[in-house]
């Protein structure tokens, strides 16, 4: 019966393969969408120059990272020199600015982890965030994107990563979920672990790019085009690799006494980094480490209730890839 299985299994894995292409291809964003974010970006820039000229705006998370699906909010970074003791005016100012310009919903949010300006634009749709000084999600934007253009399976498995996690309600981080930007370092991790590897380790490698962002000095290997085909001597397609991932958290992820580390292209011990008990807010359940501001779990936000749903939709969704004839159904469910 299992060899039956198998066999099944194989001969479906073309018609699987072309099913999560599909699904992949119609998440991406048509060119109008960009177009139109461009429009709005023109649009603040203008806003933004006649009030502080010296000022400059930076796009980051998923509208510039390449792991932007359909319909996705822009995040947009205001850098100016000497605001961050001042970040709450400027905020204020700013949506004093926007407000007059009749943008929608505008709002500041000068108490939140990362405070922002959030705004709708009436003439696109598009809703956006504006924060202050946070250049190191732009630096991080950078080393995502740059992934991303090494080999097309990342964008692939992250897209259905994301787009599973959006269906089954484990994309929430005020729900002691986890982020967006946390399951694509997922995704990096584990095509850097892949054997062949599909990824290298770009912060292990000779740097080319080095930026130092409060006190933390960012350096990686950027020159990614001279890195085309580095995972092809991995034949995976991408339904074994949505496959192998979800059995990886779901059954071989040592939650106890690992961190995965982009950063190192290997996982390392809790130990190493005194996450082994929660101090404060920090449980470290899931461990994973951001790649430059390395004392940060990007899986704090989870607590003891929420790592059991998501543990059990990894289970789930490993389950659906081993078992159902028909995954693609199951697996984007909504719950
Ligand atoms: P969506 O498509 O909006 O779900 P996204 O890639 O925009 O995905 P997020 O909204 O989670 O991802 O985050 C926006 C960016 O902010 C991504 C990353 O550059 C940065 N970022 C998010 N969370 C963290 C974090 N905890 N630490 C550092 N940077 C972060
Ligand atoms: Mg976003």
């Amino acid at each position: 019966r299992i060899l039956r299985r198998q066999m099944v299994c194989r001969r479906d894995i073309d018609g699987l393969n072309a099913h999560f292409l599909l699904i992949y291809k119609s998440l991406i964003p048509p060119e109008e969408e960009k177009a139109k974010q461009k429009q709005l970006l023109t649009l603040l820039e203008k806003l933004v120059y006649k009030e502080w000229p010296q000022a400059q705006l930076y796009l980051y998370g998923s509208c510039a990272n390449s792991f932007g699906v359909l319909k996705s909010d822009i995040d947009v970074c205001l850098a100016m020199e000497d605001a961050d003791t001042i970040k709450s005016e400027v905020l204020l100012k700013l949506a004093d600015i926007l407000q007059s310009d009749n943008l929608q919903n505008v709002q500041a949010l000068t108490r939140a982890r990362v405070p922002i300006v959030k705004l709708m634009d009436p003439e696109t749709g598009i809703s956006c965030d504006i924060c202050v000084n946070n250049v190191l999600a732009v630096v991080n934007t950078k080393l995502l994107r740059d992934y991303a253009s090494i080999d097309d399976r990342l964008r692939q498995l992250a897209y259905i990563v994301k787009h599973w996690a959006k269906s089954r309600g484990v994309n929430e981080t005020y729900q002691g979920t986890l982020s967006s930007y946390a399951y694509v370092l997922m995704c990096i991790h584990f095509l850097q672990l892949r054997r062949p590897a599909v990824l290298p380790c770009l912060q292990e490698m000779e740097a080319t790019y080095s930026v130092t962002v409060d006190d933390i000095e960012c350096t990686f290997f950027d020159q990614v085009e001279k890195l085309s085909g580095f995972g092809s001597r991995n034949k995976e397609t991408i339904a074994q690799l949505v496959w192998a991932f979800f059995n990886y958290w779901a059954y071989h992820h040592d939650y106890a006494n690992t961190v995965i580390s982009v950063r190192q292209g290997s996982v390392i011990s809790k130990h190493e980094k005194d996450w082994t008990r929660r101090i404060g807010n920090d449980r470290h359940l899931i461990c994973i480490e951001d790649p430059f501001e390395i004392s940060h779990d990007l899986g704090r936000v989870v607590d003891k209730y929420s790592i059991r749903i998501l543990r059990e939709e990894f289970e789930r969704a490993a389950e659906i890839m081993q078992y159902d004839p028909n995954p693609c159904e199951k697996l984007f469910e909504p719950y």
